[in-house]
């Protein structure tokens, strides 16, 4: 007689199964693109301007062709016989691939050299002799939108000036009232500085194009294997039966390995040219100084409130520096992303939100990092305004946030600016957070503290991400709607494979995906085995990032799951002689309701689909299942930070960081809990060491590991994470949420209000990230601001 199985002894939902792929990766036997090695294979490297700002005046590649080993050189003037120089943006802009008329940031691509080895092609690369006519860099949008400053994009018809676009959202005359309504209004102004994700792995790839075939195999670094397929059969003109992309082992992505790079798209060619494998693997430097960055973005805002604590609306202004190119990786109809998702988790009538993007002479910008598109920056900008304006009314900052949040029988909500959210237990969640560092108890010993010269602080962030792009009616790429999808093969010993159009980079979708087939079928996780991010095998998906795999791909494994499951019911009605009606499930069995012992297995009703199955009925038990989210999901957070500053030094150390996270329903507590700490893991090193600028010839100045520093163990402060707040989402058929960014949006703001709130003595309102000890120093010492890069003069 069988049984129902324990959910968990099977490594189905909330068993925090150990991660299947690391067995691989720890042994040092993972795949990754620059394991590979194909019959031929032939090195790229790339020659990058030195300049930021410069006109071409020539390029000679005649001493570089004569470097024994090489084997092509390509210069933009040949991708232009190709109609291949320049190509088009995610959002709507083109990207030079390789510089034809002038160099527009440091570390463009301008030249490429394919040989037989790296260091031939590395070497070759110093002998083409380019000639630039230096011209003024524009490194902020201040100087962007300057009279008289230099026009980057010269290159563009209908392109006068810098500006790329204006862009507004929300009732702008509802929101002007509350402001005529409003008792007090609180300012704010900030600098959300350019950020790295940094992955360990570099950007790659290795095209093969067959001539006998004409099959061209890709693999490479791509978060998102089916979009590249549809790209380079859209812009090469290839055909898409004939192109296969692979997404071998990725070692980290965090939104780096979302875009199209030109490196990319020059391996392609050269391998069609010369009819061999070709290999690009990019180096630390060129990854940190042409590829991945987000943020940059200049934010200008004010709240509305009534005296009792009350928000009346909010007006925020931003200035997004884009770089030379608009290549914004994000799928929304909205110029600037999902910016316009601050606030949501508060209860405000009315706000107001215009932003212009500007281009400048730095690389793209905009790209994801660890964030659904622009909502790190609003999250920060949500939560250090939120402290500005309790500290303007004198209303202690949990107290006023508690006040302002969504109500929990408010749901679904529809936000000041258009946004559904779904569910949520804010005022719970703070709740646990104050409790577990002990709130009122640490003001007394700040107050305590601040007698005898020291300076504690307490930094509250919350944070709600619209995660799991997207339902179709709101999100596409290129117009290709936002959904994701699952095939399950079911083989006849009741072993299986799952494959998805996901990608995982380091966030174990193998041991996931392998777990909700686990809860739905009754299969243990272990018969499960998920493959991911090969196009000719995947079914057709938009791939990982933004959080949207468990949201999005998850969803669709539940749901291929349960057809499975409605198939395995017909079986078992067969094999048990009796009518559906009359059949139960239990986790991995069914049986007969009025005979509960009478029952077969999953398992056995695969056997089943092979061996015996009732007659006219199709043989096998395979399905593929594609999942439009009706909506996206809403998780939410609490992150408290306490501090002590030494306003000796500016030197702040972290004393305790407390994490509530409801990311609804757990798959894997142990992957959850993980994802958090990697969060807020970056979300300490943005608000303390992480610096790249830019000097005023346009020099990047932080592209390397000893300027852009890296947290260790050794300087990462330890975490508290709680999970006792769980709100399922309503509409996900197993009730989760994505969680994968949650704790790097809205760690950042915890850190830095607490260093805030320890100094707000000094009458200091803010100092921009990264919150290095010379600045806090400066700050303390001279009572100023930190606001905003410093314009940047030629004379500095
Ligand atoms: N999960 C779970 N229960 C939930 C939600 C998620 O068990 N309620 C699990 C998922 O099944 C998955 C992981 O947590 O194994 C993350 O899931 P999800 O939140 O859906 O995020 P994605 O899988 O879509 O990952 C993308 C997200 C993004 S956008 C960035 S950027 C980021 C991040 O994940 N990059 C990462 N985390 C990363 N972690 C690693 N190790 N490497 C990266 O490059
Ligand atoms: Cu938002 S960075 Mo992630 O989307 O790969």
């Amino acid at each position: 007689m069988s049984q129902a199985l324990d959910e968990i002894k099977i490594g189905g939902l909330g068993a925090s199964r150990k991660r299947v792929e690391d067995d691989r990766f720890i042994r040092g036997r993972g795949n990754y693109t620059d394991d590979i090695t194909l019959p031929g294979m032939l090195h790229m490297e790339i020659l990058r301007s030195p300049l930021a700002h410069a006109r071409i005046k020539s390029i000679d590649a005649s001493r570089a062709w004569n470097v024994p080993g090489v084997r092509l050189v390509l210069t933009g003037e040949m991708m232009a016989t190709r109609n291949l120089a320049w190509m088009p943006t995610l959002s709507y802009d083109t990207q030079a691939v390789l510089a034809t008329d002038k160099v527009r940031f440091q570390g463009q691509e301008v030249a490429c050299v394919i040989a037989d080895d790296p260091y031939i092609a590395k070497d070759a690369c110093e002998a083409i002799d380019v000639e630039y006519e230096p011209l003024p860099a524009i490194v902020n949008p201040v100087q962007a939108v300057a009279d008289g400053a230099p026009v980057i994009r010269d290159d563009k018809e209908n392109q006068p000036d810098n500006v790329i676009y204006n862009w507004e959202v929300g009732d702008k005359a509802g929101t002007d009232r509350a402001f005529e309504q409003a008792d007090v209004v609180s300012k704010l102004k900030l600098h959300y500085p350019r950020s790295h994700p940094s992955p360990i792995e570099c950007c790659g790839s290795i095209a093969d194009f067959n001539r006998a075939t004409s099959k061209l195999t890709v693999y490479m670094t791509t978060q998102a294997p089916h979009i590249i397929r549809a790209a380079v059969a859209m812009v090469a003109e290839l055909p898409e039966h004939l192109i296969r992309i692979v997404s071998p082992d990725i070692g980290g992505g965090f939104g780096n390995k979302v875009p199209v790079y030109p490196g990319y798209v020059c391996s392609i060619l050269a391998s069609i040219l010369l009819e061999r494998p070709v290999k690009w693997i990019e180096d630390k430097s060129g990854n940190l100084i042409s590829t991945g960055f987000a943020r940059d973005m200049y934010l200008d805002s004010e709240m509305a409130l009534r005296k009792d604590g009350k928000i009346l609306g909010v007006r925020i202004h931003a200035d997004a520096d884009h770089g030379a190119f608009f290549s914004d990786a994000q799928p929304s109809k909205f110029k600037i992303g999902l910016l316009h998702s601050a606030f949501a988790a508060y209860d405000i009538p009315a706000g107001h939100l215009t932003a212009r993007g500007t281009y400048s002479n730095k690389a793209p910008g905009g790209v994801a990092y660890r964030c659904s598109f622009r909502v790190t920056e609003a999250m920060f900008f949500q939560e250090r305004m939120m402290q500005a304006a309790a500290f303007d009314l004198g209303i202690d900052q949990a107290e006023f946030r508690r006040m302002n949040f969504v109500q929990d029988e408010q749901f679904p909500y529809r936000t000041a600016f258009g946004f559904l959210t779904d569910s949520g237990q804010y005022a719970k969640c703070l709740d646990v957070g104050l409790k577990a560092v002990g709130y009122e108890e640490f003001r007394q010993q700040q107050a305590a503290a601040r007698k005898r010269g020291k300076l504690l602080g307490l930094g509250i962030s919350t944070m709600t991400e619209p995660l799991g792009a997207g339902n179709s009616r709101e999100y596409d790429i290129l117009g290709i709607k936002m959904f994701d999808s699952a095939d399950l093969k079911v083989h006849m010993t009741g072993k299986a494979i799952l494959r998805t159009g996901t990608k995982s980079q380091g966030q174990g979708h193998e041991t996931t995906w392998a777990q909700i087939v686990a809860h739905e079928l009754g299969l243990p996780a272990e018969d499960v085995v998920v493959e991911e991010g090969d196009t000719d095998t995947a079914p057709f998906g938009m791939g990982t990032y933004a959080s949207r795999s468990t949201p999005v791909a998850g969803a669709a494994v539940a749901m291929v799951s349960r057809k499975i499951r409605a198939k395995a019911r017909k079986l078992a009605a067969h094999l048990l002689e009796v009518s559906e009606e009359d059949i139960e499930w239990e986790l991995g069995r069914f049986y007969i309701r009025s005979a509960p012992d009478r029952g077969v297995t999953i398992a056995e009703c695969a056997m089943a689909a092979y061996a015996n199955m009732p007659d006219g009925m199709e043989p096998g038990l395979e399905n593929t299942a594609y999942y439009d989210p009706p909506n996206l999901t809403w998780p939410f957070a609490v992150y408290i930070v306490t501090v002590e500053v030494d306003p000796e030094t500016g030197v702040w150390d972290v004393l305790n960081m407390v994490a509530v996270d409801d990311c609804g329903v757990r798959i894997n507590p142990m992957i959850v809990e993980g994802q958090i700490m990697g969060g807020l893991t970056e979300a300490y090193a943005m608000s303390s060491m992480q610096f790249i600028t830019f000097d005023a010839e346009g020099n990047c100045v932080g592209s390397n590991y000893m300027d852009y520093l890296l947290p260790t163990a050794w300087e990462t402060p330890g975490f508290e994470l709680h999970s006792e707040v769980v709100t399922p989402s309503p509409h996900h058929p197993i009730g989760a949420k994505g969680i994968g960014e949650c704790a790097a949006v809205g760690g950042p703001a915890a850190f830095v209000n607490a260093v805030m709130d320890a100094i707000s003595g000094t009458g200091v309102r803010n100092i921009d990230m990264p919150l290095l000890p010379d600045r806090v120093w400066e700050a303390i010492t001279y009572r100023r601001d930190i606001s905003g890069a410093p314009p940047v003069r030629a004379d500095d």
